[in-house]
């Protein structure tokens, strides 16, 4: 404990943290643009100065000391940050009207209107061509300001390391490691260098502004899924709690919006269920496949195999994704049931996560007809914008209102897939009921939630003893898939999701994300389950509706040719 003087009041710090982190926790906001509290600081922006002893010192880099005296705000302090932030905007682009940060996610925008610093470019910055080669996101050089937080976070979190630092002719320059463009280097899209990009250097692709022009047009008939983890993270984009489960709001938003039926990927995720419990079946037992089986649905995790190791694709299990999944259904199910032509279906997919724009595009992903399982993937913080857009009071709209038939219900097993852990206990409830006798009484696995790195357990079930894991974040994939081909390592299933704690904190997730709200979304999800009255993907009545009257079998005929897919490297 160390004792000093904040603002003319003596007060007690951690002298562990920064005098940064020590003032956020006394709820005094200090500016920064290169700190985030996953990564610590970058030590480069300068905007965080406070005044210690009449110096201005970074409280990002500074650890605090017996008796400093310090003062959070001074006539200097200010200077200094205007200062830096105009500096910074004499090479930003102007394009702030359609940037897509500048709706609420850009920290530069935000620090200039309280600094009263103008953007005086009149023409755009172009010194960069701006990168559209991926999918999933855009990066355009000319807003960087180099903090320093995307290289960081790619190789330090996400192990990948796409981006380094480099000084050119002088000046830092953040490039691309393996390539010119994105799609050229290791990138898998999974979009965690956009939520930390705290301006519009890294954004999504954005799909909503065409899909909010299309839906006024009333010309198609629009179904929309969203998934699972959306439910407990989009209120926080209206000042809702994270983890709170807003479903009902969302589904009245989506109606207004003009969305003709209204659906829930934690559906589609209970047909996963049925089709990947019942692939592990026949790999674990008939020898159908290569074992261990790794789920498939993160399209991150997809990506990194093709790209860094595809002597495991054959281990990928070939269901598609519930995205896919439900599109998929919804172009031949839903059609045939609803009398709706497939070529006139919209389907459009809620998403926090940018490499399921990527998902929806493989060729892999359309039918004979070359009709498209999912046309159009926002993500959560675009439909955030789409609300916004269309002046829709969120967080006013009733409770009560429930998803359309018959694509809607889903058990919370489905709804679980969202957080890291989720896929595989949604798994082991149903394989469970399949392969014992005995009705199995445990529902919940605690040893693979959480949100450590990689989460073992070994689970007996009849005769079968099945050894798992869960890998939280790709950035421990490479030891683990190594450990595997070493014989260190013995799995019979293995979930990876690329993003720490699963979907909750994808790339398309709400801002600010950090290890606190995570463990909120979390929990909320956990609470969800724990008060569900339909906790196993197979008890689910409009799943054993869709076997019934369509599908017949898990990995029978039907489901292989619509629901299954391979992977190419
Ligand atoms: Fe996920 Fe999914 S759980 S990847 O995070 O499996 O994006 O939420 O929708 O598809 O269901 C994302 C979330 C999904 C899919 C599901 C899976
Ligand atoms: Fe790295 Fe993911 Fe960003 Fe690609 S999307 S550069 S893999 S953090």
């Amino acid at each position: 404990d160390i004792k000093l003087t904040v603002n003319n009041k003596e007060t007690i710090f951690d002298g562990g943290i920064s005098l940064l982190e020590n003032l956020d926790n006394m709820g005094i906001d200090i500016p920064s643009l290169c700190y985030h509290k996953d990564l610590g600081s970058q030590d480069v922006c300068g905007i965080c100065v406070i005044d210690i002893d009449g110096e201005l010192v970074k409280s990002c880099s500074t650890k605090p000391k017996e008796g400093m005296v310090i003062r959070t705000y001074t006539d200097d302090i200010e200077a200094r940050r205007k200062d830096i932030l105009e500096k910074l905007m004499e090479n930003h682009s102007n394009d702030c009207l359609t940037c897509e940060k500048a709706k609420g996610d850009c920290q530069l925008q935000d620090a200039c209107y309280e600094y009263g610093v103008e953007n005086r470019n009149s023409k755009p910055v172009t010194m960069y061509e701006i990168d559209r080669s991926s999918e999933g996101m855009v990066r355009d050089m000319n807003k960087c300001i180099k903090c320093e937080k995307c290289v960081a976070v790619c190789k330090d979190i996400q192990g990948i390391g796409v981006y380094d630092v480099e000084v050119v002719d002088g000046e830092k320059e953040i490039v691309l490691v393996g390539g010119k463009n994105l799609s050229e280097t290791k990138c898998i899209s999974c979009g965690q260098c956009v939520k930390v990009c705290p301006v519009g250097a890294l954004v999504e692709n954005n799909t909503v502004s065409e899909l909010s022009r299309e839906l006024k047009k009333r010309e198609k008939h629009f179904i929309v899924q969203m998934a699972p983890a959306i439910k407990h993270t989009i209120g926080e984009e209206f000042f809702i709690a994270p983890g709170q489960d807003v479903t009902s709001m969302m589904v009245g938003a989506l109606k207004k919006l003009g969305f003709s039926k209204v659906f829930s990927t934690d559906y589609s995720a209970d047909v996963t269920i049925m089709e990947e419990g019942t692939e592990l079946i026949q790999r674990l037992t008939k020898g159908k496949g290569k074992t261990p089986m790794f789920t498939s649905c993160c399209p991150g995790w997809v990506n990194y195999v093709e790209k860094n190791h595809p002597e495991f694709l054959g281990n990928l299990s070939s269901c598609k994704s519930p995205q896919q999944i439900f599109g998929a259904l919804a172009k031949s199910y839903y059609a045939e049931e609803s009398k709706v032509p497939k070529e006139d279906i919209v389907v459009v997919s809620i998403m926090p996560c940018t490499a399921k724009k990527g998902e929806a595009q493989r060729i892999e992903m359309e039918d004979h007809d070359r009709v498209r399982d999912v046309d159009v993937v926002i993500t959560t913080r675009e439909f955030a914008k789409l609300v916004k857009m269309n002046n829709i009071n969120f967080a006013a709209l009733p409770n009560g209102q429930e998803y359309d038939s018959f694509m809607g219900k889903g058990s919370s097993a489905g709804r679980l897939f969202g957080t890291s852990g989720g896929v595989m206990e949604a798994a082991l409830r149903t394989v469970a009921t399949i392969l014992s006798e005995e009705k199995v009484g445990v529902l919940e696995f605690e040893e693979i939630r959480g949100f450590k790195n990689v989460k073992e357990t070994t689970v007996e079930i009849g005769e079968n003893k099945l050894k798992l894991a869960v890998v939280n974040g790709i950035g421990s994939a490479h030891s683990v898939m190594e450990g595997i081909k070493s014989g260190r390592l013995y799995y019979d299933f293995v979930e990876v999701m690329a993003c720490h704690g699963g979907c909750i904190s994808g790339g398309g997730a709400p801002i600010p994300d950090n290890l606190d709200v995570r463990r909120q979304r979390m929990e909320g999800m956990h609470g969800f389950d724990k008060t569900s009255t339909l906790r196993r993907s197979h008890d689910n009545p409009e799943i054993k509706r869709l076997y019934e009257n369509y599908l017949e079998d898990p990995c029978g005929h039907k489901s292989h040719h619509l629901l299954h897919t391979t992977y190419s490297d």
